[in-house]
């Protein structure tokens, strides 16, 4: 019996040292797409991103000044609306379920962007 939970205990260790657990953390991260999105005088960009459905997508928008009016940033269809301060990542994670398109604009609709979701 001793002897058994000596091998058990080498086992975990064997299977924590091999890395094994890096592949479940590699598998999200696989899933996960980051994308920075700058809002200057031209709007965003850039302004279409790319995904697949069931991923998940983190859009980070950083504004690079004020002499611009993406001061917001709206997704009519998520309902998400987000104060965009001069300078700030502000990071917008969704993970679309189905094919489409999601867009984004500014407050006043000027500036437009959209995540494209197709397999
Ligand atoms: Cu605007």
């Amino acid at each position: 019996m001793r002897k058994l939970k000596i091998a058990l205990a080498l086992l975990v260790v064997a299977i924590v040292a091999s890395g094994a657990f890096v592949f479940v953390t590699n598998v999200v991260e696989a899933h996960t797409r980051t994308v920075k999105i700058r809002v200057d005088k031209n709007g965003f960009s850039p302004s279409s991103i790319d995904v697949e459905p069931d991923h998940k997508l983190n859009l980070v928008f950083n504004r690079v000044g004020d002499d611009n009016c993406g001061s917001v940033v709206v997704f009519p269809k998520l309902k998400i609306r987000k104060n965009l301060p001069v300078g700030k990542d502000v990071i917008v994670s969704v993970i679309p379920a189905a094919s489409g398109q999601i867009t984004f604009a500014c407050g006043m609709g000027m500036y437009k962007g959209s995540i494209v979701v197709s397999d």
